[in-house]
């Protein structure tokens, strides 16, 4: 296996794990971790392994910039032909556009289905530029439209170099220089071009090396050298091919061509692709870390509801010792207490989903969770039925303990109401004997009552098991942040073998 074959194959394997689960608990840090994890798988995917399967492709040179700067100009002045329509209306390219030799362009299909709408698409030719070259003019990253910056970020994915175009009149802005940041975390090389510079030499220089000293600081460039940079005059923007001269844009097209050697192509693709690995491995263990944040979010969110019910199951025992769980002046009939019975048992998980769902609101993750089932503030729609259930398995308990005593059956079910009436109110004795004798007998009345509390328990954990389920939909595999940092370290490992 040569060593690019064993880099792709843990790259593969590492994409597929990535593939495996999602982030999925609610929340905006959350959403943050899940939009990287489908970054990363598709910059594993789209980029990094079509690239080391095929180094031979072409370069693809990614126009960026901030909106207006230009970036649509500079590319129509090196077709010499409308590629991209500039334009007055900002942001004017929405939707990436592809300018590809014939030969290549289908390579581009996929990106261009998923990303492109009706304005975006591909113009291709036979410009002899384009044999080694691709070039996409992408939307603007800093963009008012949050959805051009994910365009934008998608095309970057793909892009091993970045052709970065700058207007004199605003270069200084802020959030495109941000985006370098991120361009240049990528490894990525850039290409500088200062577009719409007037014509006084001395405002020239300054600005160059205004420029320049900026590029310099961010470490984007070596030295605050403005010769580095490609300078471009404000003149006619031509409407037949809506770019410049084609004298304006030479150095940049020499430039691009000397790229598009296969040599130099070779050490592009190698610098972009060993950048892309390495924040690969970077982001990888920020998934990893991700998970094990996520997995203890969901453990505290199960655990605060695991409390909440135990605290409720012990005041509701106590209730039960202090004879108090169902009201006094409870009906002595069997349906009467049974009911009583029933819905005392259903009222205590009431309270403790309410303690449950009030310890989860306090967190931002619980907060969102309760808005997806709201019904967790109250016992679940379930319950009543189960506690019906138990009241009356309870009920038959004490009847089958008067079955020796009292033969017939009505006469015993009602010494059975009477006696769970005693026992649960504190209130009515027995009229018949052998109920009186149970009822004072201390072994046998803690054995019942420990019953009742096994019933109420049941109660309370299928109930509590909402909140469970839902928390644990979320959870993501144990072992999963090992598995992650494992494969990543064989990544780590293969790509030492091949970029050395
Ligand atoms: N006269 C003149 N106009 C220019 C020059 N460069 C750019 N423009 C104009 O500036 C405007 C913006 O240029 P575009 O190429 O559309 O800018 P862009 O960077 O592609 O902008 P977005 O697609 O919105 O990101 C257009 O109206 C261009 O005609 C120039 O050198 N001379
Ligand atoms: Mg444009």
């Amino acid at each position: 296996m040569t060593a690019a074959h064993a880099l792709r194959t843990s790259l593969e394997d590492l994409a597929s794990v990535l593939e495996s689960f999602q982030f999925a608990v609610p929340g905006g840090e959350q959403a943050t971790r899940e939009r990287g994890r489908v970054e990363l798988v598709r910059s594993i995917r789209e980029y990094l392994l079509p690239r080391l399967d095929d180094p031979e492709a072409p370069v693809v040179a990614v126009l960026v910039g901030p909106t207006g700067s230009g970036k649509s100009v500079v590319l129509n002045s090196l077709a010499q032909e409308v590629v991209s329509k500039p334009g007055a209306l900002r942001p004017t390219t929405r939707s990436p556009v592809v300018w590809a030799h014939r030969r290549h362009v289908r390579r581009y299909r996929q990106l261009l289905t998923d990303l492109a709408d009706s304005e975006g698409g591909a113009v291709t030719g036979e410009d002899p530029l384009t044999e080694q070259l691709t070039v996409i003019d992408a939307p603007d990253f800093e963009s008012v439209y949050s959805e051009s910056r994910v365009v934008g970020e998608q095309v970057l994915a793909v892009a091993d170099l970045c052709i970065f175009v700058a207007s004199a009149l605003r270069y200084a802005d802020a959030a495109a220089w941000e985006f370098l940041d991120q361009i240049r975390q990528r490894g990525l090389p850039i290409l500088f071009v200062l577009n719409r510079l007037g014509p006084d030499p001395e405002t020239r220089k300054m600005i160059l090396g205004d420029f320049a000293a900026l590029l310099k600081d961010r470490d984007l460039l070596l030295e605050a050298d403005p010769s580095l940079i490609f300078d471009l005059s404000e003149q006619v923007v031509y409407p037949r091919n809506g770019g410049l001269h084609a004298d304006a844009v030479a150095a940049i097209r020499r430039e691009l061509a000397l790229i598009s050697d296969p040599a130099l192509r070779r050490a592009v693709v190698r610098q972009s692709t060993e950048g892309a690995v390495a924040e690969v491995i970077d982001r990888a263990g920020v998934m990893a870390q991700g998970i094990e944040t996520d997995r203890g979010i969901v453990q505290t969110l199960m655990t605060m509801a695991e409390e909440a019910y135990a605290a409720e199951l012990l005041d509701a025992k106590a209730l039960i010792a202090n004879r108090s769980l169902v009201a006094p002046g409870a009906t002595g009939d069997r349906i009467g207490i049974e009911r009583e019975l029933a819905s005392a048992l259903s009222r205590r998980a009431g309270v403790a989903a309410r303690e449950a769902a009030a310890a989860w609101d306090a967190t931002g993750e619980g907060n969102a969770l309760l808005a997806v089932d709201e019904t967790l503030w109250r016992h679940g729609p379930e319950t009543p039925a189960l506690a019906e259930q138990e009241a009356a398995a309870w009920l038959d308990t004490l009847d089958e303990a008067l079955a020796g005593a009292i033969r017939r059956a009505g006469p015993r079910r009602k010494a059975s109401a009477l006696l769970a009436r005693t026992l649960l109110t504190g209130e009515g004795q027995p009229v018949e004997g052998a109920a009186a004798e149970l009822a004072n007998d201390e072994r046998w009345r803690g054995g019942v009552l420990a019953n009742l509390e096994d019933r109420l328990a049941s109660v309370l954990a299928v109930d509590a098991d909402r909140f469970l389920v839902l928390a644990g939909r979320m959870e993501i595999s144990e072992g999963l942040p090992q598995t992650i940092r494992s494969l990543t370290a064989a990544v780590s490992d293969k790509a030492g073998q091949f970029y050395a």
